[in-house]
């Protein structure tokens, strides 16, 4: 029997050509190198244009690469998430393609994956770094830098209101990455940079326009002198921008609105005048998400960490990248 620090080789009657190959408890389980793969994607809801673009995305992708895709919608529930990807782990998938939708509770999900000998790629969201590793727990994440997003917009919200104003934020997911991180990117960047301006409130809106309408208008009636509002997605922006609109005030004028994504709806809201930026979050990333899959088959080293490049979005060049918003 040899066993090693990265592999645990377990001879059996065969001698070597029965030997079996299981990863050890501290690396991400190997992929057979095939032509097509068995793959599941577990999918959080479909109740926003990022989602449905991601959902297309991959099974365009899983298409065209000839793929068996079990693809499931979590409808917003991280619990059901866990035994979606349980369920996908009994069929007998290769390789599964996961976005948490909360950092935690897919943790054993992700756990079960590896100990099943599945690898996992986390596509979109995170899970919590300080409980699960990529490269050892799972094989990576791939998807954006959502500290960074905050960061751009709280910048281009400094400049465009000379460091002045009152901030009403609208939250992500609870318990979602991009929504720990885009708090944490905005807020530490206006605290940093701009000490004129305060955080009157903030509050999820579970990155829905019709949650993200509800809550900005419970605060701005709680907060009638906010002059700014930060969400985390284009949608909840939306519904601010209905809500502002409700209220007799003017968005873009009365109250300046921020966001992140970039859907096709927050683009031409900032055509319209009405939302101030959104910093791109492309959910277009099924071909990359595969590319990975064959290049681990391939014995390829594959980072921990892939982070997509986002554009970002104003008046400046919000017509021209209109037409191929998501
Ligand atoms: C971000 C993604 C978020 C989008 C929301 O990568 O997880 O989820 O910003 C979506 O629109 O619901």
């Amino acid at each position: 029997m040899i066993i090693d620090r990265r592999t645990l080789l377990i001879g059996t009657a065969g001698g070597v050509a029965g030997l079996t190959i299981i990863p050890a408890f501290g690396q991400v389980p190997p992929l057979k190198k095939k032509d097509h793969y068995k793959v599941g994607f577990a999918q959080t809801e479909s109740n926003n244009p990022w989602r449905l673009a991601q959902t297309a995305s991959m099974k365009d992708e899983a298409a065209k690469r000839g793929a068996q895709l079990v693809y499931t919608d979590a409808a917003s529930s991280a619990a059901k998430q866990v035994a979606d990807v349980n369920s996908m782990i009994a069929q007998g998938v290769d390789f599964i393609f996961l976005p948490p939708r909360e950092e935690k509770p897919l943790i054993p999900a992700v756990m079960n994956a590896k100990k099943a000998g599945i690898p996992v790629l986390l596509v979109d969201r995170n899970v919590d770094p300080s409980l699960a590793k990529p490269g050892v727990d799972f094989l990576a994440f791939i998807g954006s830098n959502f500290v960074l997003e905050g960061q751009r917009v709280a910048d281009w919200t400094i400049e465009k209101t000379g460091g002045k104003g009152k901030i009403i934020e609208l939250e992500g997911s609870v318990g979602a990455s991009p929504a720990n991180d885009r708090k944490k990117g905005f807020d530490d960047t206006i605290k940093a940079k701009a000490p004129d301006m305060v955080i009157l409130a903030s509050q999820s809106g579970d990155f829905a326009r019709d949650k993200g309408r509800q809550v900005a208008e419970t605060l701005l009636q709680a907060h009638p002198d906010a002059t700014i509002v930060y969400a985390h997605n284009d949608e909840m922006a939306l519904g601010a921008i209905a809500a502002i609109e409700a209220a007799g005030k003017v968005p873009g004028k009365d109250i300046l609105v921020v966001s992140i994504d970039g859907e096709k709806d927050g683009v031409q809201a900032i055509v319209d005048g009405k939302l101030g930026c959104s910093c791109e979050c492309n959910p277009r990333f099924g071909p990359a998400a595969f590319d990975i899959l064959y290049k681990y088959a391939n014995g390829d080293t594959i980072p921990p960490m892939i982070i997509n490049p986002d554009r970002f979005f104003d008046a400046s060049n919000a017509k021209e990248v209109l037409p191929t918003a998501f």
